[in-house]
């Protein structure tokens, strides 16, 4: 292939970018990520850093991404601030620690916030393509995230074209990216499969400063084997919305699911997709996991509108192997898009994501343990939440060998209020809070979805805070679990006398 920009090794990428600049990566989780290029630019930071040199670069992406982006330069420090997600240990560590800046965003809305100029110059867009055209036509790889706009507004673009990755995943992608309020107009989807935009990114070629030929595969973890737990809460939630379905509060075509990731939600899946009594259905997600391959597979999943394919190796293989069957029934699209709280609420999506902890009002932390530890972020969950005709948390009932309940008086951090917050399950049952004042919320929240381990002394918190208010908050017992558990190591047994 004959192009006319600049063939760089990743190193000589890598030089270009000076300390201090901002870079827009692609990669929403580790599908599609850039990943020559910011390994390369972490080896330049240590060789900077052991001259006596500053050298730090401000990291935004899709999503999370793999070890070669945020594994690679969190361990060369070379990371000065991060949006809008992420899920390395280390990292994560720095986050924490206040070493690195960590702005926790909607996914949906900082395509706009780079518009608006909110996060500050975009100097550089590095990402990954399968394919480009001379005129400046990219075609994207696995994810697509914020890499179209990013690459608008960078002053300079480096694409790492991956050989790994077909070129026939052309047609795959659906790149559409709103105008800005007062010009904005609606976004013409109108069901999960509906195209709108084009199937490549076109960028200003004069802004291309060089191509980086790599042949690397995504970095994608895979996921572990589903366990009795696992199914449990997929079971919960497959016969929850089977239940929904005969009442007639879901349509009998059923309605399009999100899922958020990790391994519960790929239980989910995996349980909706087996279940008999849920119709064949639609995915308008972020991300499509492993569990939905075989759905596609077998027509139990007629369709997936997604962000990002976040796949093992071996389903990435499946995936590639047949592509014009999976390319009828795949479409990746802007995380603006897949995630817009518009089509979110057209399209009366069942958002299905995992939480921390809830507490007995119904509020749900998504982030952070013990209210003070960063643990990846809101990430999509809050975009389709807030939006969504049914919107669902689940988590295990307790943490950490049961020393944690998952149910506590009131969350040390709040991602999702109970106004948007309508279904609780863990493998214990469900609670649908809907319809239910706070108090009847607290008991069928401790009823339905508490540990056995844990259910009288949530039910004791309640009898203390007694009747006659709206919340069932007691300013003073509310964190005592919690304190609890840093004091004793065990969130069990409390007396709570000791906390008044
Ligand atoms: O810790 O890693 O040390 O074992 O949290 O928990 O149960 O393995 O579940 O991998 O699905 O992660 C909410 C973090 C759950 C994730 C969260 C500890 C637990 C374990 C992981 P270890 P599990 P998962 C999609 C949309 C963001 C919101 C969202 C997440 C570790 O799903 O980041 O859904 N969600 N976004 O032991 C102390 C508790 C705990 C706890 C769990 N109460 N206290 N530790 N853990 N509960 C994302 C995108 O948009 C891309």
């Amino acid at each position: 292939m004959s192009l006319p920009f600049p063939i760089l090794a990743a190193e000589e990428a890598a030089e270009m970018i000076q300390n201090g600049q901002s870079i827009g990566f692609s990669g929403f989780t580790a599908a599609g990520a850039a990943k020559a290029v910011p390994f390369a630019l972490a080896q330049k930071a240590r060789r900077e850093h052991a001259a006596g040199r500053p050298f730090k670069v401000g990291v935004m992406t899709g999503a999370s991404t793999g070890k070669s982006l945020d594994g690679a330069l969190a361990e060369a420090e070379a990371i000065s601030f991060r949006t809008p997600y992420q899920g390395n240990a280390l990292l994560r560590k720095q986050i924490n620690s206040g070493q690195v800046k960590f702005f926790d965003m909607h996914l949906s809305s900082v395509a706009q916030s780079v518009r608006y100029g909110a996060l500050g110059k975009v100097h550089w867009a590095v990402v990954e393509a399968c394919d480009i055209t001379a005129g400046g036509g990219v075609v994207l790889s696995t994810s697509v995230g914020n890499s179209n706009t990013y690459m608008r507004l960078a002053d300079k673009i480096i694409i790492e074209l991956n050989a790994r990755h077909p070129t026939s995943l052309l047609g795959m992608h659906d790149i559409f990216e709103p105008k800005d309020p007062p010009t904005r107009q609606e976004i013409p989807i109108f069901s999960a499969s509906d195209r709108v935009g084009s199937p490549i990114c076109i960028v200003d070629p004069k802004k291309i400063a060089g191509v980086v030929l790599t042949d690397l595969a995504d970095e994608s973890a895979g996921f572990d084997e589903a366990t009795a737990l696992t199914d449990r809460i997929g079971q919960n939630v497959a016969d929850f919305l089977a239940a929904e379905m005969k009442l007639g509060r879901i349509p009998r075509e059923f309605l399009p699911l999100q899922s958020g990731v990790g391994n519960i939600a790929n239980a989910v899946l995996a349980a909706l997709g087996q279940s008999r009594d849920i119709p064949a259905f639609e995915m308008y997600t972020e991300v499509l996991q492993d569990s939905v391959v075989p759905l596609l597979e077998n027509g139990r999943c007629k369709f997936a509108s997604t962000c990002s394919l976040t796949l093992s190796p071996e389903a990435m293989r499946k995936v590639t192997e047949n592509l014009d069957y999976y390319k009828s029934r795949i479409i990746m699209r802007p995380q603006e898009i897949t995630n817009n709280p518009e089509i979110v609420r057209r399209l009366g999506i069942v958002s299905m994501n995992t939480a921390i902890e809830v507490d007995l009002g119904g509020n749900v932390n998504s982030t952070h343990v013990m209210g003070k530890t960063m643990m990846n972020g809101i990430g999509g969950s809050g975009d389709f939440t807030r939006n969504a005709y049914l919107s669902i948390f689940s988590c295990p009932s307790t943490a950490k060998g049961g020393m944690i309940s998952a149910i506590v008086p009131v969350a040390s951090h709040m991602d999702h209020s109970e106004h948007s917050v309508q279904i609780i399950v863990t493998e214990q049952g469900v609670a649908d809070l809907r319809g239910k004042d706070p108090h009847e919320r607290a008991l069928l929240i401790i009823e339905k979805c508490a540990h056995p381990d844990y259910k009288e002394q949530l039910r004791d918190y309640l009898k203390l805070v007694g009747p006659g208010s709206h919340e069932p908050m007691s300013l003073s017992l509310g964190f005592a679990m919690h304190r609890q558990f840093l004091r004793h190591g065990d969130m069990r047994q409390i007396n709570w006398d000791e906390y008044r």
